[in-house]
């Protein structure tokens, strides 16, 4: 059974570890061990909470998200002690009982009103690797909630940053990841964009750091979530596909996540199979998607959705959309058409029988469907194969070569059904918390 991670371990005092390049470093001064938030500094009742926020690392020297990176070894490395504290977050709401349920993140009954957080300066800052390094037997992972995600007082929606860093061109991607919060603001719930910046877990981005992830995608890794342990060891930065953000929001107790399409079988190799089926299958998340996406082999895909166990359902739909397209002509076996019905079925999956993914499967709308593309499709596989593009560039790949074959048609489909996602989303994030 799947268990969440808690962010309010005490951290003991990071120690070294034979051979670690830092041990010649000075042992951190007192305070500093808990200027990421941990239960020291928060009062009773809080314990339980997994919202409790860290304090965002500065932006600073060393980060792929510097103009000035890679730094000059010396000034403004992260090892100096003359390096900025983070910011302080002074005194954060908590979610309301019933929200944070909802999000998963809080147990209700031991949800204090109010968080006084005191944060002690430290005189250096570690590297996230090194600050996240906990009890080697059962030290939780350390996520960094955004200040927006950490004093949220509604639900929480997920959304992954691979769309943003690799499936989609600069300057749309910025457009469309700030439409798709904004679509979920303006739909009543908070959003959460995940990646993974400087190895530490970014549940929620600063803007700066979302348009660094749009503008710099390729310095970003794609990562699933078998490569997250690569990333969070070594302080490196990564886009989240579906599987990496589905397991990273569950473990921030977010139960809702919106995402364009997810991966699946691609055609042509049938042994190429997303890891995101597997991930949905086993995590307690509700992923909202136009079905799986269109250049894949979407029968396969549906099959392997069921062997996997991970429960589709169609909203507002009998069949599986094709992404681009509102149907591929697959029946799928359930149809539901409101979001307090989706809403009372996955708390029976989770809460009564422990259950993990669902995949709703949202159409893209009317509007902005386009049908008939099947022959970019084939084209843009054709090149792929033709220029030896396999694993994780394929997708990027195809999704590139549409583009270009649609003079960015399909674009701006898959920027009207993410929205739509992320609209629907919401609906689902708040009747959660109605249902909680
Ligand atoms: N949805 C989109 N565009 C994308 C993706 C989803 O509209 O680029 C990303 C997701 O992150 C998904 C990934 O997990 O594509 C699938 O990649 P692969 O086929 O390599 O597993
Ligand atoms: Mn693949």
């Amino acid at each position: 059974m799947y268990e969440p991670a808690t962010i309010t371990h005490e951290q003991p005092p990071c120690t070294p570890l034979p051979g670690d390049p830092l041990s010649t470093s000075a042992a951190p001064p007192p305070g500093a061990a808990s200027s990421r938030l941990t239960s020291a500094a928060l009062p009773p009742g809080a314990a339980n909470s997994r919202l409790t926020s860290a304090a965002p690392p500065p932006a600073g020297a060393g980060s792929p998200l510097d103009s000035s990176y890679p730094p000059p070894a010396g000034a403004g490395s992260p090892l100096d002690s003359s390096y900025p504290p983070p910011a302080g977050v002074a005194s954060l709401p908590l979610p309301t009982p019933g929200d944070a349920a909802v999000a998963g993140a809080l147990r209700a009954d031991a949800a204090p009103s109010s968080i006084e957080i005191d944060l002690p300066p430290p005189t250096i800052r570690r590297l996230p690797w090194r600050t996240d390094r906990r009890s080697q037997i059962t030290g939780p992972m350390q996520l960094v909630l955004a200040p927006e995600v950490a004093a949220a007082r509604r639900p929480i929606v997920a959304l992954e940053s691979t769309i943003v860093a690799h499936g989609l061109p600069w300057p749309d991607n910025l457009a469309v990841a700030r439409e798709l919060e904004d679509t979920v603001r303006q739909a009543g719930a908070v959003p959460a964009t995940i990646a993974v910046v400087d190895g530490a877990v970014r549940i929620g981005l600063p803007g700066d750091v979302l348009e660094q992830l749009a503008r710099d995608g390729a310095r970003f890794a794609k990562a699933g979530a078998t490569d997250l342990a690569i990333h969070l060891a070594r302080g490196t930065s990564a886009a989240t596909t579906v599987s990496a953000t589905a397991l990273l929001a569950a473990k921030a107790g977010i139960r809702v996540f919106a995402t364009g399409g997810i991966g699946g079988v691609h055609r042509g190799d049938a042994a190429d199979v997303s890891h995101d089926l597997p991930v949905l299958a086993r995590t307690p998340i509700a992923v909202i998607s136009a079905g799986a996406k269109a250049i894949l082999d979407l029968p396969r895909t549906l099959e392997h959705l069921e062997t996997l166990g991970v429960l589709v359902v169609g909203f507002r739909t009998g069949e599986l959309p094709a992404f681009y397209a509102r149907s591929s002509g697959l029946a799928l076996d359930h149809r539901v058409d409101s979001a307090a019905e989706l809403a009372a079925i996955a708390r029976c999956r989770w809460d009564d029988l422990g259950g993990g993914g669902i995949l709703v499967a949202n159409p893209i709308p009317a509007e902005a469907a386009i049908d008939g593309l099947d022959a970019a499709i084939d084209g843009a596989l054709a090149e792929a194969a033709a220029a030896g593009v396999t694993g994780k560039r394929l997708t990027p790949f195809l999704l590139a070569r549409l583009a270009a074959a649609t003079g960015g048609a399909s674009i701006r489909a898959n920027r009207a059904l993410a929205v739509h996602n992320a609209q629907v989303a919401a609906e689902l994030a708040l009747a959660l918390a109605l249902a909680a």
